[in-house]
């Protein structure tokens, strides 16, 4: 089980396959995130139809509602969602940091209150396994903390220090051997940083590791070095996860440096918003060109919104504001998004991967629609 086999290579890039209890997946892969058992607005049909191979859940927002044990209940993730494929849950402290209030951080975990009552809630490395058992994902993720951008040295370094103490007691507290446990680097952007989580990391050598700590509000030309420093200093045999990232040119960049896996909210987010992903940059279904066009969003999208309906009726629905666009324009964004890992891996295994990203690129960012 989690064994990882490296299909092709081309560069730093590979193509993979990484077994888990629930189906294999074959990397580079992007997660649909389903932070409170669900991916917004898609069943789980639909999720198979494109081609998702793996989604996310969320530790912090599953446990304050409706409660691990709730889930547990269904027989985890999979029962309770109806989705039946591989998930991955994040282990809540990103989360805790970002949406908790009165946040407060001491070696033995986080204390916050709750977003939904206000509520005080403590979460620990050993109650993060816990309710990661219970969600019964087939990939679960250690406890850490994501500092944020920017921050001090000395806070990061502290920050790492005691992540990787986390790591310690995530590791000693699981029991269930049918679920893989992944440890996160830390870092932010400092090589000397990213160093030392990796030097305190790699010991525990788990079945695959993530990178974490970045897409914080940095910017892409701080964020791809410390990528590349990272990915390059991981384990060639294990899967490689670069956390809470899934712009398209993010993905295109990161797999040409290593990058195995990818979770985000932006395609979907996006699409409730009113946006469209396409080879020619991200089209704005709320500007007024396309209220009277045609054509589907994209012509060369087999999704089923795209083989339908036209834009004109697409942004016809958004501003009626209607549920079917959100709904759409979130399966169309998850469809590009798998599509274009696809084509990324048709790349490498024809050797031709810094060609086809460089080709991508040029179009994309000539268009900007
Ligand atoms: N840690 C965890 N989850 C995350 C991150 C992290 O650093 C990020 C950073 N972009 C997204 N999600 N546990
Ligand atoms: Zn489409």
């Amino acid at each position: 089980m989690f064994e990882f086999e490296i299909a092709h290579r081309d560069g730093l890039a590979r193509v993979a396959s990484f077994h888990t209890p629930r189906g294999t997946v074959t990397t580079p892969m992007f997660m649909p995130v389903g932070t409170q058992g669900t991916v917004k607005g898609i069943s789980p049909q639909e999720l198979t139809e494109i081609g998702s191979q793996m989604i996310l859940g969320n530790t912090y927002h599953l446990m304050l509602r409706p409660g691990e044990a709730l889930v547990e209940a269904h027989g985890g993730l999979p029962g309770f969602t109806a989705y039946a494929g591989p998930f991955l849950t994040d282990s809540g402290g990103f989360q805790v940091m970002s949406l908790g209030h009165m946040r407060k951080i001491t070696e033995e975990g986080v204390t916050f209150k709750s977003h939904l009552d206000g509520s005080l809630v403590n979460l620990t490395p050993e109650r993060s396994i816990q309710v990661q058992e219970a969600l019964g994902a087939d990939v679960i993720m250690a406890f850490d903390e994501c500092p944020p951008f920017p921050a001090e040295v000395p806070y990061i370094r502290a920050s790492l220090e005691r992540t990787v103490r986390w790591l310690e007691r995530c590791v000693t507290v699981k029991q269930k051997p049918e679920q893989a446990l992944f440890a996160i680097v830390q870092g932010g952007i400092h090589e000397e940083l990213r160093q030392q989580s990796l030097d305190l990391t790699l010991p525990f050598d788990t079945p695959g590791f993530a990178i974490g700590g970045l897409a914080v509000g940095e910017s892409k030309p701080e964020m791809y070095p410390a990528v590349a420093f990272t990915a390059q200093r991981l384990p060639e045999n294990k899967p490689r996860y670069l956390m809470g990232v899934g712009h398209p040119e993010d993905l295109v960049a990161a797999i040409a440096l290593g990058v195995d896996m990818f979770d985000c909210v932006y395609p979907t987010r996006t699409g409730r918003f009113g946006y469209a992903l396409t080879d020619d940059g991200r089209l704005n279904l709320n500007s007024s060109a396309p209220r009277t066009q045609l054509e589907p969003i994209d012509k060369e999208c087999d999704c089923y919104a795209c083989q339908h309906y036209t834009r004109a009726y697409l942004a016809h629905l958004l501003r009626a504001e209607e549920m079917l666009a959100p709904r759409m324009l979130s399966l169309h964004n998850l469809r590009y998004l798998h599509r274009l890992v696809e084509r990324a891996r048709e790349a490498i295994a024809a050797g031709r991967y810094t060609d086809w990203a460089t080709d991508w690129a040029g179009r994309y960012f000539k268009g900007q629609i």
